[in-house]
Parts: structure tokens; sequence; C-alpha cells
């Protein structure tokens, strides 16, 4: 029996925290825990076989940070480090599987951080290989925080062993991970990649998860694990201490286990006692089943779109077929056409964005993963990768950041034969289009056959029907008219007889007719009558889209007419809206994330309005839209990110024109700027530099998150009379008080100014500044006084 077969019909006990443990038995901070299995081999041992004597069945290795990175410094390889601690959970007394554990980079991945996909595969590469060399029985990838780092290390592992799969994901309060995944949204991406076992570690309690678990647990058609912490942490003295005892956290894994998670165990905080008391408490209970789940999603990093309960549109927009401009911005690399055909359709409301770039006289290839990574770094909306050749598609669902639809295969045998394996293996919806190698059949009957055999071969694949998507294939009703209700017959026909979801080109109908709107939103109407699911058109038409709407009323799909009636009611307030909305100001294209055409369109401004005008009617304003959504949790960081950066471009070019103006030459005094240590945010802290040297003062900008010791140090060296520190949060004031005590314990003689959205008159004054500056203006009149000019 192996672990896969145990999971059938019982509950699997982990482990509880090491770093804890360790802690207690002498680990100091700084010290780094994988060291430990070369140098104190013994206390791993030890934990060990107290975690296995309470009755963890699965042992986790102590290799949670033993990624390359990470052992940079320490003098020892991932490959000693990871054998060792294989070896040690091997000698550790009483049966049990072993996990190799894998726990996040450390690093940011791209588009928030540097990292790339690749390289972040090849650091996963590196642990699977010794880890299974080694002799592990099952690969745990542990408290990611971001869906795409899991997805590289759930592809390394599979790619590069041939063990079982188990893959958790961190989530805050709010039900979501740190970039923004939601449970439904992990599920279907994890389970698409075939992941073994799929859940959460870390996070919060046991109290505090229950929610989360239960979203998991609905939509998971494989074994959940929960490994919570032991509460909430809480700072005592200089420690950290968590919230709840043994007997509470058994109780509520037992509800855990009883909704139906099948691997507990515990995660910081918890140790031997609080395994003990849960297996005590969960043993006996009956194992729930696991029901497969039949919904049909695809996903982006944070937002799944569900097939079926209601009608969802398919954005055909990235397309360079007929179209003269986008065919031009595919040869010249222009991302911001693309990237602003993208937005459109998302703002006209497309669920799901088709992307084609397929054009002779292009790599396609590199093409389409320039623009997968473009359209996924600010755009939320799962995609549909639209190409004819099979190595494209591979590349493109390979580097794409959730559940893609894969547009398409066909009846052809060999067609089959290329896709299918990918889409398995990334774990893709297809498009199945109804035609094989005698072209497209003109009877519906003989399409739904093609239909059926599509259906039967993805299955031997191994892919389920649900992430099967048949179309149809439209006709044009100005040359094949006798056809197009043949069309409309076989959605019927394929949904009565297979279930499956389908899809339709609407617009194809009326090609080479007049008025074309009018055939496109009545043939559109007949097919969803029918049961046409997934339509591909342009969400911009204005005609398909009300049909759409109504036929969601009509269909007792937009329940209560609530949509609807939102959408028409006040129909002129909208029209003004709308008008503004189109109305491409640099506003909007901040929030937006474009970069270039942000550093068009400042350069565009310059030319009628005064630089600070541009940053206070535009810059700060965006931002302060883009904050609120992040808020209220309609972004999430990675969008944040993408209107930071735009900001960023279009500052440099203020920053460019400011310095050509450069008003003044003379030298008037040196000024100490920093964000405090804690805060990141330096956009602020940035344009207040560039308006104090245009105003002559020179600045020395310590960057941001200064250690107050470098202030000091920087303060005391220049003998400097004015110091601005800039703090943006609410959790980084105080450093700014403790920077400001630092500086007057340490006797500098200088004043202080503080600026910063989160700061106010009263603030500076309770924190003990000299001067409060509300902008980049009121930080010069400062330094005029200061410096007396
Ligand atoms: Co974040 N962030 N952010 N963020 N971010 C805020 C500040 C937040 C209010 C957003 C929100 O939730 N509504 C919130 C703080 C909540 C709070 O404390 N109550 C927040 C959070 C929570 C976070 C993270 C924790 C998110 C996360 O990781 N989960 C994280 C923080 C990491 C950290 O610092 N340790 C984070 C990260 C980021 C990005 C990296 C994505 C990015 C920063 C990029 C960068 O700066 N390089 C970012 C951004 C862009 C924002 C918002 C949207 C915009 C900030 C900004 O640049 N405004 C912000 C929401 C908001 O403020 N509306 C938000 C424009 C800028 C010109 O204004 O800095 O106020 P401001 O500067 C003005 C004046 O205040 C003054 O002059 C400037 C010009 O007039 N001024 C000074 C500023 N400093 C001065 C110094 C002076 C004098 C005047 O003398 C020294």
């Amino acid at each position: 029996m192996g672990i896969k077969e145990d999971l059938l019909n019982k509950f699997l006990f982990f482990d509880g925290a090491m770093g804890t443990m360790l802690q207690n038995r002498g680990l100091k901070a700084g010290e780094i825990p994988e060291t430990y299995n070369i140098l104190h081999p013994e206390i791993i041992k030890d934990i060990h076989e107290k975690y296995i004597e309470a009755g963890s069945n699965i042992i986790i290795t102590n290799t949670f940070g033993a990624n390359e990175l990470k052992l940079k410094n320490t003098g020892y390889s991932v490959e000693e480090v990871i054998t060792e601690a294989v070896n040690i959970a091997k000698s550790a007394k009483g049966e049990k599987y072993i996990a190799l554990d894998i726990g996040p980079i450390g690093q940011l991945m791209e588009p928030i951080g540097t990292l790339k996909f690749e390289k972040a595969y090849e650091i996963f590469k590196r642990q699977v290989v010794a880890g299974s060399k080694a002799g592990c029985h099952v690969i745990l990838i542990e408290t990611i925080s971001d869906i795409y780092e899991a997805k590289a290390a759930v592809l390394a592992a599979k790619e590069n062993s041939n063990l079982p799969v188990f893959c958790t994901m961190t989530f805050a309060e709010d039900g979501r991970t740190f970039t923004g995944t939601d449970p439904i949204t992990m599920v279907t991406v994890l389970e698409g990649l075939g992941v073994d076992a799929l859940g959460l570690n870390c996070s919060l309690g046991p109290k505090e998860i229950m929610p989360i678990v239960e979203e998991i647990l609905k939509y998971s058609s494989i074994p959940v694990i929960v490994q919570p912490n032991a509460g909430l942490p809480r700072v005592d003295g200089n420690k950290t201490v968590y919230d709840i005892t043994e007997e509470e956290f058994a109780s509520y894994m037992k509800t855990i286990a009883e909704k139906g998670a099948r691997i507990l165990g515990g995660c910081c905080g918890t140790n031997d006692d609080f395994i003990r008391k849960t297996v005590e408490k969960v043993e006996n209970i009956k194992v729930k089943e696991i029901e497969k789940k039949e919904f049909t999603a695809i996903t982006s990093y944070s937002k799944t779109v569900l097939l079926g309960e209601e009608v969802k549109i398919i954005g055909e927009r990235i397309n360079p077929t007929g179209k003269k401009k986008f065919k031009e911005a595919l040869k010249t690399n222009n991302m911001d056409y693309i990237l602003n055909e993208a937005i459109m359709q998302k703002e006209a409301k497309a669920d799901i964005l088709d992307v084609n770039v397929g054009l002779p006289e292009i790599n396609e290839e590199e093409v389409m993963i320039k623009v997968i990574r473009e359209i996924q770094s600010i755009i939320d909306l799962p995609l549909q990768i639209d190409s004819s050749n099979s190595k494209v598609i591979e590349k493109a669902v390979r580097i794409y950041n959730g559940k893609p639809i894969i547009n398409s295969v066909n009846g052809k045998e060999e067609v089959m034969e290329s896709i299918f394996p990918i889409a398995k293996k990334y774990g893709a919806v297809v498009i199945g289009l109804t035609l094989d190698e005698k072209g497209i059949p003109s009877k519906a009957e003989d399409r739904v056959k093609i239909a059926e055999k599509i259906i039967n071969k993805a299955n031997e694949y191994g892919i389920d029907k649900k992430d099967i998507i048949i179309d149809c294939l439209v006709l044009t009703v100005s040359a094949q008219q006798k056809e197009v209700m043949e069309t409309i017959k076989a959605v019927k026909m394929v949904k009565d007889k297979f279930n499956v979801k389908t899809t339709l080109g609407v617009s194809n109908v009326s090609f080479g007719l007049p008025n074309r709107s009018i055939l496109n939103k009545t043939f559109l109407a007949m097919a969803l009558a029918q049961g046409l699911d997934a339509p591909i058109l342009n969400p911009n038409n204005k005609d398909v889209i009300e049909t759409i709407n109504a036929f969601k009323v009509l269909a007792n799909q937009d329940k209560d007419a609530k949509d609807y009636v939102k959408n028409y009611s006040n129909i002129d307030d909208k029209k003004e809206v709308n008008k503004e909305n189109n109305t491409k100001d640099l506003k909007n294209i901040i929030i937006s994330g474009i970069k270039e055409e942000a550093k068009e369109k400042t350069k565009e401004l310059l030319k009628i309005k005064q630089s600070m005008e541009i940053v206070d009617e535009y810059l700060i304003p965006a931002l302060d839209i883009v904050g609120k959504k992040y808020e209220k949790g309609e972004i999430f960081l990675p969008q944040l990110i993408q209107s930071a950066e735009t900001v960023k471009n279009a500052f440099e070019i203020i920053r460019e024109k400011i310095s050509i103006e450069g008003k003044v030459s003379i030298y008037k005094g040196k000024i100490i700027l920093a964000t405090v240590q804690g805060d990141i945010h330096d956009i602020g802290k940035n344009i207040v530099k560039v308006i104090l040297e245009n105003y002559g003062f020179e600045v020395i900008d310590l960057g941001k998150d200064v250690p107050i010791k470098v202030v000091v140090e920087k303060a005391k060296q220049n003998n400097i009379k004015l110091v601005g520190l800039s703090a943006l949060m609410t959790t980084t004031v105080k450093s700014m008080e403790e920077t400001i005590k630092a500086l007057r314990k340490n006797n500098i003689n200088c004043k202080v100014f503080v600026g910063g959205a989160v700061l106010n008159e009263e603030y500076a004054k309770m924190i003990k500044a000299d001067y409060y500056a509300k902008d980049a203006q009121e930080a010069v009149k400062i330094a005029q006084k200061e410096f007396r000019c």
C-alpha cells in the first residue's frame, strides 16, 4: 500500500511545527533551521520521533527553506541538506511516510517581483531531484502564497519525479492568498495540474480558517489537507505566542475532519501534544467520502469563471484576422495597443479573453508568450489560448498563471493527439470543433458524431467531459444559408446527448451582409435558447450584449432581473459615466497599468499643464482610486504594483522636464530624505526629492525601508540640519517616531519634517516632528525657512 491508496479510505496525520520546536531546542534568530540537518541531526530525529509517537504517520523533512537561494551563504548544497534530512527522517523510529518539504523560494515572482517562472522551476527542480533520489515518499509543496509559484513547483515535482505531489497554500482572513487567489481558484488550478492532495497550511488558527476550509471542500474532488497554526499569533515580550490550547485545537480539527478533510496536521505554534490530541479525537471518526465535483471552470490567478450557470462572454478582439491596426501592432511589438483591446473588453464586461496572435510574418511563439505575460500582469480575466500550432499552445499554457481554455482541437486524430496531452498535463479546458478530415459536416447529426468522438478521445487521455467545450461551428448565412439552422440544432443535440458546455463564434454568421449586427444578435438569441453557454463575440458591440442581458432575465439566470435593472434603469446617467470613461485620461491609464501609454499621455499633458499640476490632478488621484479598490478587494497586489509602476513611468517624464527647466543652480543646503523602516512606499518621497533639488537643495536620498541607525549615521556623517521622513502606513508611523527619537537621543542637531498620506499636523506633533509637510511644495517652504532663503 502506498500513500495514495491509504488516502482512499482513511485519515492521515501530518506532524506539527518544526520551526517553533527548533526554537525551543536552541535555534537562534538568524540561524538557518535546515543547517541543523547537518549540525544537529539528533535534534531533528528527536522531533520526528516525538511526532511519530504522538500519532503522525507522515513526517515532514526539515527542508522548508532548503533551496539554492536560502542556502547560498551556509556552505552547504541543496543536495547535502536534503539528503541528510531525508536520511534523518528515515532513521526516526516508527512507521511513517516521509514528505519532502518544499516551502516558498523567498523571492517574489514576476510581475510582482523579479523572479522568473523558469528560474523558479529550476530552483524547485533541484530540490525535487535531491529529495526523490534520497528516498522520500511524497513531495509536499507548502505555505505558498502565490499560485504562480505553486504552478512552477508542481510542474517541477511532476516532471522530475514519479512521487505523489501535495500542495498547500496560505490564506489571509479575507479568504485570499497574498496575491489574491481565492479557494476555488486554488482548487481549480492545482487539481488541473494533477496534484494528489491540496489544501491550506499556516495562515491562521483552526477557528479562523473554517470558512476557507469549507470553500476548499466544496470544490475539491481530491483529498484535502488542513494544517493550521495554534491560533492567532501574539507578541509577548520578545516571543511570539499562540492563543489556543491543544484541546481546543483538536476539537476544531475534529470538526474539520467531519466536514471532509483527509490529511490533518499543525503549523506554527503546534507541537506533539497538539497532534496527539488531534489524532485521539479524529482517529475513530468515519471518513467522509470524497465526491467528484462536476463544474467547468477556468481561472486567472485570482478569478474563476464557471460555465453553465449563466451565459459567459468570451471576448474575440485580441485577434489579427481582418484587423489592419492589430496586425501592425503585432509586427511592431506595440503591446499597449493589445493591452488596450484587453482592457476595453474587460470594461465591456467580457468574462474570458481569447488570445490569438497568429500572423505568418511574426514568431508566434515568442509573441504569444509576451502577450500572455503582459495581459496577465494587468488583467484578472481568464484567458483562452487560441492557436493552430501545438508548440505555441504548450508554451503558452505553461507560463499562463491559471487554468486556461485551449482553442482548439477538432475531430482530426492528429490534432487530438497533439493537443490532448497538453490539456491533460496543464489542466486546461479544451474547445472541440465539430469538423474532421472531411471538413465541416452539413448536417447537425454528423457534427454531433464528431463531438462524441472528441469527448471519447479526450476521455482516453484522462480529460473529463466537464473540461470539454463543444463548438458546433457557425457558417455564413450569405454563403450557406441552409446550414445555419443545422448549427442551432446541433447545439441542442450536443447539450441533450452529452451535457457538455458549448461555444460558438457568433459573428461568422453575418459575413458579407449589410447591417451585420441584426443578424448576429438574432442568431445569438436563437443559439442561447438552445443551450449556448459561452459565445465568442465582440463585447463592445452593444446589440449582442443587450441580447445577452435580456436573455439572462428571460432564462431566469439574472435572478429578479437585478443586473438588468442596474444596467438599464438610469440609462442617461450611465451614458455620462461611459463618456467619461471613454476619454482615456492619464488617470484611467494609471488605473489600468499601461506603462508606455502613460509616458505618451504625460508628454502630451506637459504641453498644456504644469508639472506639479499633473502630479496633483492625475498621479495622486489615480493612486487614491487604486488604493481604495485594493482596500475593497476589487483589485489585488499585482494590479496595485502595475499602477505604481505606471506612475513611476509617468513621473520619469515629469522629472526630465523639471530637470531641463532647472530653475535654480545655487546651493542652498543639504537635506536627508528617507522612507522609514518597514515602509516601501517611495513615490511621494521621490516627488519631494525632485522638487527640493529643483529649488537648489542638495538631497541625500537614503531610499525606502531605511533602518533607524542608517538615518542617524548619515545625519551625523553629513552634519545634517534638516531630515525629511516619509511614511504611508499606519503601522510605520511608529517607526517614524522611533527614528525621530533616535536622532534626538544621539544629539543630532537637526530639524525633522514628516510627510505621507497617513500623516497630518496632529500626528506630526504627537511623534515630535518639527514640521508636517502635506506635499512637496510645503517641503520646499520648510526647507527655505530652515535655510533662511
Ligand atoms: Co501600498 N498601501 N502597500 N503599495 N499603497 C497604501 C499606503 C494603502 C493605504 C492602500 C490601501 O489599503 N488603501 C495601504 C496602507 C494601509 C494602512 O496603513 N492603513 C497599503 C498597503 C496595506 C500596502 C501593503 C502592505 C500591501 C501588501 O503587501 N499586502 C504593501 C506594503 C509593503 C510595505 O511597505 N512594507 C504595499 C505595497 C504597495 C506597492 C509596492 C504595490 C505600491 C508602492 C510602490 C512604491 O511606492 N514604490 C503601493 C501603492 C502605490 C499604494 C497606494 C495605492 C498609493 C501610494 C502613493 O504612492 N501615492 C496607497 C493608497 C493611497 O495612498 N491612496 C497604498 C501617491 C504619492 C504621490 O502620494 O506618498 O502620499 P504620497 O505623497 C504625497 C504626500 O503625502 C507628500 O507629498 C507627496 C506628493 O504630494 N509626501 C511627503 C509623501 N511623503 C512625504 C515626505 C515629506 C513631505 C511630503 O517630507 C519628508
